[in-house]
């Protein structure tokens, strides 16, 4: 694969107090909060970013698609009138077709308020902006966990010893219950308004991956048919394409549970970097769950590895990102592609983006749907996570354990 890399570039002038030099006191706030330096954050030369956050023109252009006419409904067509079914099928011919040649695609018109977007960037800024790291420490993340939940700064709350990444985050488990006792431990009143906003968040943003992925089941078994071809009649054919679709849905209803409690609400927050040629906010990865959801705001700094090329995605107001996650690369056996990507720092201004990860229930076993041509071995989503979690893998190398040779 060859990487196209620009040498071109100019940088943004470097964030500092009025042009002293100086870092700037949110760069000050994030070192301190963290307990590292500057000289921490310096990344294996290899990895360092060549893109710069805003060459939003390097690459070929994320598929965008409208959801307009797309009822959130979890499945069913059958009171759908004809123009609703049309959309519905034009949409997921779109998202199949980006899933395969992408791993990515951004949805406008999906039916997640643009007020409560606004609302939860308010409160995720001001967890993040306006608490003492101290109060923001009080669910700081277990960096032994296999399940990793809460508050992580720089290498704080994570095992990493070195490329550490310039960023905070908060991860919330789905459940309401359990997402509302992080928010009890930070803020005596429980913070009520918070709690409101993240619930409501969490069920719109649940409703549209579950939509998605509805979508996105619907159109694989033809896809399967043309990747790994049966000798079968046509009607055959057909009939085992319906059961397949069938076969599909139901399956990835059970992995992830009536209640879809495995899944995660994830607040990520870049401050400014002085040094964002040097470091990263989130280094090359791909997600492991089935389906991400994510909202940025309109700095940049999310890329995307499209055909050897690290591509910028241009921020759009109101759109999501959605993205395939291993879960849901193997259970479709590498029809859907879970693909690399990275978030870039810039010097400027702070970046804040938000993700619902659908996930699977821990004991849901992960393999393909299709019952010829198996590519990976079965296994849970447990065994995966706590893989991951102990080796870190690089990019979407956690999944080459499971990968049958030779397929
Ligand atoms: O902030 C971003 O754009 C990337 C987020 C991401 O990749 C993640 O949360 O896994």
């Amino acid at each position: 694969m060859v990487v196209l890399i620009k040498e071109n570039f100019a940088w943004p002038a470097v964030a500092s107090k009025k042009g002293t030099g100086a870092p700037s006191e949110a760069t000050n706030a994030f070192l301190h909060g963290s307990a590292l330096e500057l000289k921490d954050y310096v990344w294996k030369e290899q990895e360092r970013p060549l893109v710069a956050h805003n060459q939003f023109d390097n690459g070929e252009l994320m598929p965008v698609i409208d959801m307009s006419g797309v009822r959130l409904c979890a499945s069913g067509n059958g009171t759908l009138s004809m123009s609703e079914r049309q959309r519905t099928q034009t949409a997921a011919a779109e998202m199949a077709r980006a899933s395969q040649e992408w791993g990515f695609f951004q949805i406008i018109n999906h039916g997640v308020p643009a007020e409560l977007v606004k609302k939860m960037e308010t409160h995720a800024r001001n967890f993040f902006e306006g608490l003492k790291p101290e109060e923001k420490k009080q669910i700081l993340r277990d960096a032994n966990s296999n399940k990793p939940m809460g508050y992580a700064c720089g290498g704080l709350g994570t095992r990493l010893k070195n490329d550490i990444p310039w960023m905070e985050s908060l991860h919330l488990p789905s459940s309401s219950a359990e997402m509302e006792r992080y928010i009890w431990r930070v803020w005596k009143d429980g913070n009520p308004e918070f709690r409101k906003v993240l619930s409501e968040f969490r069920e719109a943003m649940e409703k549209v991956s579950i939509k998605v992925m509805d979508m996105l089941m619907d159109m694989l078994p033809e896809l399967q048919e043309k990747a790994y071809p049966q000798s079968a009649t046509a009607a055959g054919g057909l009939a085992r394409m319906s059961a397949n679709r069938s076969k599909a849905k139901a399956g990835i209803e059970k992995m992830v549970g009536d209640k879809r409690n495995n899944s995660i609400v994830r607040l990520n927050y870049y401050p400014p970097c002085p040094q964002p040629n040097l470091t990263l906010g989130l280094g090359v990865h791909s997600d492991p769950h089935l389906l991400t959801l994510l909202h940025q705001d309109l700095v940049g700094g999310l890329q995307v590895f499209k055909d050897g090329v690290w591509t910028a995605v241009r921020p759009r107001p109101n759109a999501l990102i959605v993205n395939i996650g291993d879960a849901l690369q193997v259970t479709s056996n590498d029809i859907y592609k879970s693909v690399e990507h990275r978030a870039v720092c810039n010097s400027l201004k702070s970046r804040l983006s938000m993700g619902f990860f659908l996930t699977p229930l821990d004991d849901a076993t992960i393999s393909p749907f299709a019952s010829s041509s198996s590519r990976y071995r079965p296994f849970t989503w447990k065994e995966y996570r706590e893989q991951m979690y102990a080796n870190r893998p690089r990019g979407r190398s956690n999944l080459l354990h499971y990968r049958i040779q030779n397929s």
